[in-house]
């Protein structure tokens, strides 16, 4: 599919922003939903809203096999080997914190290691100190080489027998590094560790295949690849969701319930408790059918192009500073010398350019570059070459006012 038919599709973006056209690139906080996917919502909520697992009547049994279709859906996506082993959570920030609570807190003590990067989201790095904090266990940083990549040798040096888990991102959301997973699964799993891969910022742009991959558990987000707000999923190796103990307990999830005891479902469900996020899961199916149709190979290279084509012309700006190395996924993480980052946001903003400004969620990475913030430029599969021209001029003003007011 052409990629500028493919934008008409994302109704969102034919719109005006403070009287111009509107530029969206904050993908990585939360992609545009396209029209397949909002006629999905649509469609449930008008012709088959009901309960799932449930009763026996019609819409009932329609919600259900939506609802599973969708869990095939996602397996298909990832090439998990069954369809036990994808769990609907809110998010990745749910799916990281069920695995800490889960599965560290029943498999760590003292003396034993989990190892992340510097380069990662809070939701991947709050759930393990309080691992820690809670086990006794200690948690580790490999180090970030001088371009904001992770270099072999260090995961070598950083993880050791005691380690027990490596969590990593697969896309940095504020350098778009792409991290060797596969070799630092390898090394973790020599060791005796296991792997847990935040994909928020890969599984929307490149293919994920968790067997080749390895790890043993991977967490993302629908939101950010067209899908609903509210939905998320954890992969995990069935052997290691068997022996976890669920995070949540109630409706759903149980099997028999006695006065004082009871028993859960089998996998997936014992970690869906409650009403399950039926809608959330559909739209979800519904995106990564979309997705698939465009192929992502051809999101990729769209965007690798994208990212390309911005670093080469931000790189002719002076007072200019660009974050992360060459080879990047979709984004473009920046600062101009005395402005700003909010400032530069805001005056994006009036131009009609939507970006983000701000920590990240990643504030030891701020640290380690040695700033309190930055502005982001985040590209997805609509965006285009003309975007960024628009962004490249809007930066070029902004400069011109500031240089000349201050
Ligand atoms: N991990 C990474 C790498 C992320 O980029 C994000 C969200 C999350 C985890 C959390 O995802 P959630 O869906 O559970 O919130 N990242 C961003 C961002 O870069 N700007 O806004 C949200």
């Amino acid at each position: 599919m052409d990629m500028k038919e493919v934008r008409k599709l994302f109704p969102i973006l034919s719109q005006e922003v403070n009287g111009k056209p509107l530029v969206y690139l904050d993908s990585a906080a939360t992609s545009q939903k396209p029209l397949p996917v909002i006629e999905a919502l649509d469609k449930y909520y008008r012709e088959y809203n009901s309960n799932v697992h449930r009763g026996v009547h019609t819409l009932g049994t329609k919600a259900t096999d939506a609802y599973e279709g969708a869990r095939e859906k996602v397996r298909k996506f990832i090439n998990a080997k069954s369809t036990q082993e994808i769990i609907f959570t809110r998010g990745t920030t749910t799916a990281l914190n069920t695995v800490a609570t889960s599965y560290a807190r029943a498999n760590l003590h003292e003396g034993d290691e989990i190892v992340i990067t510097y380069m990662e989201h809070h939701s991947n790095i709050i759930p393990w100190q309080q691992a820690a904090k809670y086990t006794g266990a200690t948690l580790k940083y490999i180090p970030l080489q001088e371009d904001g990549t992770i270099s072999l040798e260090d995961v070598e040096k950083t993880i050791t027998p005691n380690t027990k888990i490596v969590a990593v991102t697969q896309v940095s959301n504020v350098l778009g590094t792409i991290n060797p997973v596969k070799d630092i699964a390898k090394i973790a799993h020599r060791n005796g560790a296991v792997v847990v891969v935040d994909a928020a910022q890969s599984a929307p742009h490149m293919k994920i295949d968790v067997q080749d991959l390895d790890c043993d558990f991977l967490a993302f987000s629908g939101h950010k690849m067209c899908g609903p707000t509210g939905i998320g999923i954890l992969y995990g190796k069935k052997a290691l969701l068997e022996q976890m103990e669920p995070v949540e307990f109630g409706g759903e999830m149980i099997d028999f319930v006695g006065l004082y005891e009871s028993t859960w479902k089998e996998l997936p469900w014992k970690f869906e408790g409650g009403t399950p996020i039926i809608a959330g899961a559909i739209g979800l199916g519904a995106a990564i059918d979309f997705l698939e149709q465009v192929g992502l190979e051809n999101i990729a290279a769209h965007e690798h192009e994208l990212a390309q084509y911005a670093l080469e012309q931000l790189s002719t700006m002076e007072g200019l500073t660009i974050y992360g190395p060459k080879e990047r996924a979709g984004l473009v993480t920046f600062n101009i010398d005395g402005v700003h980052p909010h400032d530069v946001a805001t005056v994006l903003d009036a131009e009609g350019i939507a970006v983000r400004a701000g920590h990240h969620c990643a504030q030891p990475l701020m640290k380690w570059l040695n700033v309190s913030a930055t502005a982001r430029a985040s590209f997805y599969l609509y965006n285009t070459k003309e975007d960024i021209d628009q962004l490249v001029a809007a930066l070029r003003k902004t400069k011109e006012y500031f240089d000349h007011v201050f």
